[in-house]
């Protein structure tokens, strides 16, 4: 008889159990949705606040604080089957699962599915399922007198326990401590058998795609069959493994230099002729290796795939919403679609937050988007005693197969900062030999990766130079965190090192106007007043702001000004380290800029917005992890221009360069016949000393142009600019659905942007930060509801650019 499955999502309620701060007068029950999470049950009962609005968070502490039960009752009709098993696929975290009176099982672990056979617990007709949470407040109380103090960056037991850390609040989070069941329920029933694990190992052999299916077996294993399909080959073996060729398949690539064709993988599992189970997945060809092969250098971080190097545009990626179920498959496809659109080719998910739903790892394959998956450790020493190895270990196992048919996947990283952490951060005196995690990242980890998944690679963590005895954050060893920068010291210090790859650097900035003002409302509304300041999570995130524009832009002096000025700022800051990143091809291979997105409204180093919107900072990423790059950089006494190609064709013209004064005047120019970026790589061009040197640091410019790429150069920061009034026209008209804006610039007009965020929270502009010499114009084109009217878009705060900050 084949498998059969009864989805158990609907019909739950709520109720409280109590808790040190429970407020009184909830209801007895309210209904529950599942996958959920209490807190958006509550607020669909409207029995709590938004709590990503003003000072929500604090409020809504209890919710964290309350134990919590979920219950239903369903039916079920004996169909004959041998085996029932009950199958949660996400519980948040500490669960007793009861069903009809009888206790199934206690669980720990957000990260793991769980299976319980049932069979004998049913009965015909109604059944009672309860799920009771303890909350993970109380058992961090526990655990803390379990395991002895280890250091942690953050407040809150999250390396105690397997629950996803920035739940505990995070320097972009807030503390909204979750529960429930975050995945779907289902009932299965199988009789004979059916498959559990399955591992496809997906590998080249010379032109030729090879798959190689691991298939476990629960139930009776002997005398079954695996039938085994892809594109269009089909063997049937003895169950258990399984091995096709596939002649010359399409290769899978990265965004940008490939198609990415997806092939069926389709499972039977049979006995004579009955199939008793079945499993499909999509599934890519394509070669990966990680070469850290050490040279003169140090020790590169390349991806090689498909043989080819690929220089890796990337952004961090954090868990998209505090109340994971909110993040459908849609929303998913928006986002990596926006990644996409940014030229972003790689996401690096994040150790502090979870291994993403299936839709997310889907998205990515269908779109091309690497992805760098972190096992998740973040910030913080976890104790290697008690219950966590067991639980991190089969929370691996689960994951490991569970996302290792994605093409998209090619790295399995062991942490986030934790080596560093035991390096820099005073964790050796205070752990004072007790364990930190190494266990995992150098022993367990890779050792399950190895078995399991063995044709991806492992890192033991991010960052990390490959050896104990090279400081984890080298530059000239693995990949590197550049945090300094945004703590410490200006941005300018980007240039200070090569890092051979940089898995994290970032800057802050507040997010757009539209979801400042829908998720604060202070009155007034100014950087410091209660709900922006509560909207910030960085120490001294704020101070950090103002610090970071000292030597570029002046300090602003209305809330208008501080909001386009660090924006601004955020945009310049983490172009500046990219281009010098980039500039660098070859020793450097890669940027993985901190981060893509938030998971609620806040103050952060994201590019979009918590409600989804765009900043200056994604139309930054898109212009400066453009394929084809144009950047005049410092070397040596002057002063080059390096053309930069990430395409699979070389990129070669004529460069001009032109020495500008701002109202125009050209005072030099040169015109090179030919600078040729052969593919994949980055060619420089020395820039002839009287053509680079000004005569007025204050007032000129160098200007790049090969083919459609343009590059700026500025002899000094804006605060030392003599940038002259904005002078321009603007005209609106509509085109169908949209409204064309055409800017025309009648005097220098430094980073032109356009909030039309301001006039609607809907409205969209399809660029930003655009500069325009005096007569040159720019066609923007707005998507907006309302009536746009010239005079509106040419003023501040919706029309703003760098001149008008002094
Ligand atoms: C690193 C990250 C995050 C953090 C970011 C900004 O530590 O791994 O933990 O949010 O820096 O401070």
């Amino acid at each position: 008889m084949a498998r059969n499955e009864q989805v158990l999502n609907s019909g739950w309620t709520l109720s409280c159990l109590g808790g040190p701060g429970a407020t009184p007068g909830l209801p007895g029950t309210i209904r529950a949705t599942v996958p959920g999470t209490v807190h958006t049950d509550l607020l669909a009962a409207r029995l709590i606040p938004d709590p990503y609005l003003d000072l929500n968070e604090i409020a809504v502490d209890w919710v964290g604080k309350c134990d919590w039960r979920f219950e239903k009752t369903f039916n079920w009709t004996d169909d004959g089957s041998e085996n029932v098993d009950l199958v949660f696929g996400g519980l948040d975290t500490f669960a007793t699962v009861v069903l009809n009176g009888v206790t199934l099982g206690e669980t720990a672990n957000m990260n793991r599915t769980y299976r319980f056979a049932v069979r004998d617990h049913l009965r015909a007709g109604e059944n009672h399922l309860a799920v009771t949470f303890e909350s993970a407040w109380t058992r961090g109380e526990a655990l803390d007198k379990i395991y002895e103090p280890r250091p942690n960056n953050y407040p809150g037991p999250a390396n105690l326990m397997r629950k996803m850390a920035c739940n505990f609040g995070w320097d972009w989070g807030p503390t909204l401590v979750t529960t429930g069941l975050w995945k779907g329920v289902t009932l299965q029933s199988w009789s004979t058998a059916r498959l559990g694990a399955i591992r496809p190992e997906i590998t080249l052999k010379g032109a030729d795609g090879h798959v190689g299916i691991d298939a476990e077996i629960e139930g009776e294993t002997s005398d079954l069959m695996l039938r085994v399909s892809v594109a269009g080959e089909t063997v049937t073996l003895p169950a258990g493994f399984a091995e096709l060729t596939i002649p010359s398949p399409q290769l899978w690539w990265p965004t940008g230099l490939g198609n990415q064709p997806l092939y069926d993988l389709a499972i039977e599992l049979l006995a004579g002729d009955t199939v008793l189970d079945t499993w499909q997945r999509k599934i890519g060809f394509r070669s990966l290796r990680l070469d850290t092969t050490p040279d003169d250098e140090g020790t590169p971080f390349t991806f090689v795939i498909n043989d080819v190097p690929v220089y890796i545009c990337g952004a961090n990626w954090i868990p998209d919403d505090c109340f994971l179920p909110r993040v459908t498959p849609e929303r998913y496809a928006a986002r990596i679609a926006e990644a996409k659109d940014a030229n972003i080719n790689m996401l690096r998910v994040w150790g502090g937050g979870i291994y993403e739903t299936d839709a997310f790892y889907e998205e990515c394959d269908r779109q091309g988007m690497l992805v760098w998956q972190d096992f998740l450790f973040a910030c913080a020493a976890y104790p290697e005693e008690g219950d966590l190895p067991a639980e991190i270990e089969a929370e691996a196992r689960d994951n490991i197969v569970r996302l290792m048919p994605h093409p998209s996947l090619v790295l399995w990283n062991g942490n986030n900062e934790n080596i560093w952490g035991w390096f820099d951060w005073g964790w050796q005196e205070a752990l004072d030999g007790r364990t930190w995690g190494l266990g995992y990242y150098l022993d367990l980890l890779p050792r399950l990766v190895a078995e399991l998944d063995p044709t991806r690679p492992y890192w033991a963590g991010s960052p990390y130079s490959g050896s104990m005895d090279i400081h984890p954050n080298d530059p000239a060893h693995g990949c590197t965190h550049l945090w300094d920068v945004w703590n410490e010291i200006g941005y300018e210090h980007y240039a200070d090192s090569v890092p051979r790859f940089c898995s994290e650097f970032g800057w802050q900035a507040p997010p757009t106007w539209a979801t400042l003002i829908q998720s604060v409302h202070d009155n007034p509304l100014t950087p410091t007043s209660p709900g922006v300041w509560h909207h910030q999570k960085a120490t001294i995130g704020n101070d950090k702001l103002l610090r970071g524009l000292k030597g570029h832009l002046p300090e602003p002096q209305n809330m208008d000004d501080w909001h386009f000025a660090t924006q601004l700022n955020q945009a310049r800051a983490i172009t500046f380290g990219i281009e010098h990143m980039r500039s660098h091809r070859g020793r450097n291979m890669g940027a993985i800029v901190w981060q893509l997105n938030d998971c609620w409204p806040v103050n952060s180093w994201a590019a979009i917005d918590g409600y989804g919107r765009l900043k200056p900072l994604w139309y930054a990423l898109r212009a400066v992890y453009h394929p084809h790059l144009l950047t005049i950089q410092p070397r040596g006494e002057g002063f080059s221009v390096i053309a930069v190609n990430e395409r699979t064709l070389f990129w070669r013209g004529p460069v001009t360069i032109k020495r500008l004064r701002f109202d125009g005047t050209v005072l030099a120019e040169w015109t090179h016949w030919r600078l040729c970026a052969d593919r994949l790589s980055a060619a420089e061009l020395p820039i002839p000393a009287d053509v680079a040197t000004p005569s007025d640091k204050s007032n000129e410019l160098l200007v790049a142009t090969m083919h459609d790429s343009t590059a700026f150069y500025y002899f000094t920061e804006d605060i030392d600019l003599a940038l002259p009034e904005p002078k321009f026209s603007l005209t609106v008209e509509r085109a169908d659905e949209s409204w064309k804006v055409t800017v025309a610039a009648e005097s220098f007009l430094k980073d032109i942007c356009l909030f039309v965020d301001r006039l609607h929270p809907d409205a969209e502009i399809d660029d930003m930060l655009v500069t325009l010499l005096p007569g040159q114009g720019h066609v923007f084109m707005v998507r907006s509801l309302i009536e746009l009217d010239a005079k509106t878009l040419s003023s501040v705060p919706v029309f703003r650019c760098a001149n008008q900050l002094r």
